[in-house]
Order: structure tokens, then C-alpha cells, then sequence
């Protein structure tokens, strides 16, 4: 490529993700408050409920409302691999960005935080109110370390056991806001199956029936490097 070409590129891109994510030196910048939570009783599993603020949700759902991919209502899954589009990348500096300066104990293990690139496939996921997704462990053609952004409505997230001899299974609602981040490593990633109930009516969140909208989610992951 000539160097004029280079150039006019760079600035392509760094005008795109100005006008989807805006300056790096405004409020949307990550913030060192940006809080990362630690769930009780599933090592590994993290959530960072503020991790995007209203108007990064809204950019992030203009930028994949122009990716085209839910224009036939039928799609309600998207999946890139290799060349992510640079919102996603975008997004993958925030998560390592927050969660190094989220302090010890960091969210994110050293060995994943430090790899390069921290993502290279991507899911977005379309659900209307009463869909969701059945129980799974993510597939072992994925490395370790796999980060959940919400946005839209809320909704909550099951995680359970898989090792049906480990008594008493056990399964832990977590509530997923519009902008949060999960993250999960190690025991939460390879122990824990995760799924979003998808009867209507069985969104409950402490006793109480969530209003649901569509949800979108974005899924970031590492193929291991045998299947690539
Ligand atoms: O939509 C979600 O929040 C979860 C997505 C997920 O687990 C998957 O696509 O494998």
C-alpha cells in the first residue's frame, strides 16, 4: 500500500470511530471508577455493570444497525472471525483498558490481558422478548477468556454447574443490564454453563417480571490457534 494510502486509511478509520464512539479525551473515555464486580461463588465470572454509558450504547446500536444484518427479520445472528469491524475492536481496547485499571484483583487474568489480539471473533446476537438461549459451555475451539456486552433490554442470565456429580448443582441468575459487560475466565468459562431462559413470562429478577424490548449482545472471543 502507498504510504498516502496508509495514511488516508488511518484517518478513515479514526474518523469512523470518532463518530461512533466520539473523542477519546470526552466523558466517554474509560473511567478508572469503571467498576468491576466480582460474582460470589463462580471464580472467574465478573460483571461491570456501567462498562458503556447511554450514549456509547446508542452509537454501538447505530454502528450494528448499519452492519445490515437484522434488515431480514429472520436473522438474528450475526458471527465475524479474523477482520472484526472497528467498533469490536473499539470495544476490546475498553475491556483491556478498564479492567488494567480496575486494580488488583484484576478481572481479566495477566496471561489473556496481555495477548494479542484479545478478540478475534465476534457474535451479535438479536433477541426479541421471550427468546433466548439455551445452556452451554462455550465451545473448546475458543481460547479462554470471553466477554458479554448487553445492550437494549435486560435480562437475566443463568449460570449452572456442569458437573452433574458435584453436589448440589448449583444455578446463579445474574441481572444483565443495557451496557454491562460479563466477563469470564478459567471456572466460569470451562465449569459453568450460561443461558437466558426463553419462555416469555420467566424473566424474573428478584420476584419480579422484567419488561422486556429487543436485546442485542456482542460476544468477544479467541479462537485457539490449532483451528485457525
Ligand atoms: O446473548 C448473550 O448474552 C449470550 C450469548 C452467548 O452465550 C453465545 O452466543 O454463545
Amino acid at each position: 500500500m502507498e504510504e498516502d494510502e496508509g495514511e488516508e486509511l488511518l484517518q478513515h478509520n479514526q474518523r469512523l470511530l470518532q463518530s461512533i464512539f466520539g473523542d477519546s479525551d470526552d466523558d466517554d473515555a474509560p473511567a478508572d471508577a469503571t467498576i468491576w464486580q466480582p460474582i460470589e461463588g463462580i471464580d472467574g465470572l465478573w460483571l461491570c455493570n456501567e462498562f458503556l454509558t447511554a450514549d456509547l450504547q446508542s452509537d454501538l446500536l447505530v454502528a450494528i444497525e448499519k452492519e445490515g444484518w437484522f434488515r431480514d427479520e429472520t436473522q438474528n445472528q450475526a458471527m465475524r472471525f479474523g477482520d472484526l469491524p472497528n467498533w469490536a475492536h473499539v470495544l476490546a481496547n475498553r475491556i483491556r483498558e478498564t479492567a488494567a485499571l480496575s486494580g488488583r484483583p484484576y478481572p481479566i487474568p495477566d496471561h489473556i490481558l496481555g495477548r494479542d489480539p484479545l478478540f478475534d471473533q465476534l457474535i451479535v446476537n438479536s433477541y426479541a422478548p421471550g427468546e433466548g438461549i439455551c445452556n452451554h459451555v462455550d465451545l473448546m475451539r475458543f481460547e479462554d477468556g470471553i466477554a458479554i456486552v448487553s445492550l437494549g433490554s435486560p435480562c437475566v442470565m443463568h449460570f449452572s454447574t456442569v458437573d452433574r456429580s458435584a453436589a448440589p448443582p448449583r444455578r446463579v441468575p445474574l441481572m444483565l443490564s443495557a451496557g454491562s459487560l460479563v466477563f469470564m475466565s478459567g471456572e466460569a468459562r470451562y465449569n459453568w454453563a450460561h443461558g437466558i431462559d426463553r419462555r416469555p413470562g420467566f424473566q424474573i429478577w428478584h420476584g419480579l417480571e422484567i419488561h422486556q424490548t429487543r436485546r442485542i449482545s456482542i460476544t468477544l472471543r479467541k479462537l485457539c490457534i490449532s483451528t485457525q
